[in-house]
């Protein structure tokens, strides 16, 4: 059976790096050589250096927030692999692994952070949406798109990313049952990090999140998040399915989000320590470099070849950021409304009126 919805979840790598069999999903990975998993654990290694060094640039007054995926590397760079470029993807303010895939530029990416821009990357140059605040209603989207390509005789899918949190939310749930109601080729990816802000998940279900979608009519699949080949092969199976008119398909990837929820959130204060130790020794990056030791294909050499790779990209992303010119305050009243209003005209001339008072230091 390939769906599986029953509490366990499918899993190829261990967190000791041992390829195990999971029959059903191994003929997914069957493409996957050490080249390929040398290629995955690299992106995921950029998205981790890529993460730490948006969080160092927030704790240094650089930029304003940032939502660290650190810990949902597996998730992202695994479930984006088995993607067409041509495929559309809605994801919340955190799939920022995901929008590396797809190759977003990092500055731009990150200029939204440092108030420089208003949404980010431009969604067709990379087929993703702009990243959404707004808990679940990506999902939404993600399934007027996918019937879209429907009506278009096209066999692009979508995919909507969310979180545990976000399952409990109205929206979530009526893009489930639209998807299930007319068969949208559409892919529902909850990254089940374990905390919704401060609320654990247990708050949102007492059940596997996995066994809701049945309920709706949707098969779903759950898998070992922090295991980058079974996310992989979990998301080639949903695409295909929903390629070739059988409709959505759920993923819950079981994950857990390393750090806080932004760099304002203090996770100390609900969150015991040991639980974060447990999850440390399930790291998603350790288990494929272990395992790709283990099989001879990654030595010390290409080993530091990738991490020059990830600090090159993380250096010339900072210099980039800090190279940003500062943005002029009034211009974003410019873009809210493509036509002018009264009432974006006022606000503008009261924002003028406020930012003038402090004009020779006065306030
Ligand atoms: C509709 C709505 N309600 C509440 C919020 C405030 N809020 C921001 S993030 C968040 C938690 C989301 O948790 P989850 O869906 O698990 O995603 P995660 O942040 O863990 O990736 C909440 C409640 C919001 N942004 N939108």
């Amino acid at each position: 059976m390939l769906l599986t919805h029953s509490g366990e979840y499918v899993q190829l790598l261990t967190p000791r790096g041992e390829r195990v069999d999971a029959p059903g999903f191994d003929p997914w990975v069957a493409d996957i050589g050490s080249v390929e998993l040398r290629s995955l654990y690299e992106d995921m290694l950029i998205s981790r250096r890529l993460d730490t060094e948006a969080t160092a640039l927030q704790r240094q007054g650089e930029i304003g927030l940032w939502p660290p995926l650190l810990g949902q590397e597996a998730a992202q760079v695994g479930s984006a692999h088995a993607l067409r470029p041509s495929d559309f993807v809605f994801g919340s303010y955190r799939e920022n692994a995901v929008a590396f895939c797809r190759g977003v530029d990092l500055t731009t990416m990150i200029s939204v952070w440092r108030g420089n821009a208003n949404a980010g990357w431009n969604p067709y140059d990379i087929s993703m949406a702009a990243p959404a605040i707004i808990i679940g209603a990506q999902t939404l989207h993600a399934v007027g798109y996918a019937m879209g390509c429907d009506f278009d005789r096209s066999d692009d899918i979508s995919v909507a990313y969310f979180g545990d949190g976000a399952t409990s939310q109205g929206d979530v749930n009526e893009a489930m049952i639209f998807a299930a109601s007319f068969s949208a080729p559409v892919i529902f990816f909850c990254q089940n990090n374990h905390y919704a802000i401060s609320e654990p998940v247990g708050v949102q279900t007492t059940k596997p999140i996995a066994d809701r979608a049945p309920g709706f009519g949707i098969p779903s699949i759950r898998v070992d998040g922090n295991d980058v080949l079974a996310v992989f092969a979990a998301t080639a199976i949903a695409a295909d399915r929903a390629r070739s008119g059988n409709g959505p398909t759920y993923i819950e990837a079981v994950t857990y989000r390393m750090g806080p929820h932004t760099t304002s959130d203090d996770p100390t204060r609900y969150r015991p320590e040991t639980e974060l130790e447990e999850w440390r020794a399930k790291d998603p990056l350790d288990r494929v470099k272990r395992y790709l030791m283990k099989i001879g294909a990654l030595d010390d050499a290409q080993m530091q070849a990738i991490d020059d790779h990830a600090d090159r990209v993380a250096k010339d992303l900072r210099a980039a950021i800090r190279a940003l010119p500062e943005p002029e305050p009034l211009s974003f009243f410019d873009t809210v409304f493509a036509e002018p209003n009264a009432h974006l005209a006022r606000q503008r001339s009261q924002h003028a009126a406020y930012l003038a008072a402090f004009d020779g230091g006065e306030r």
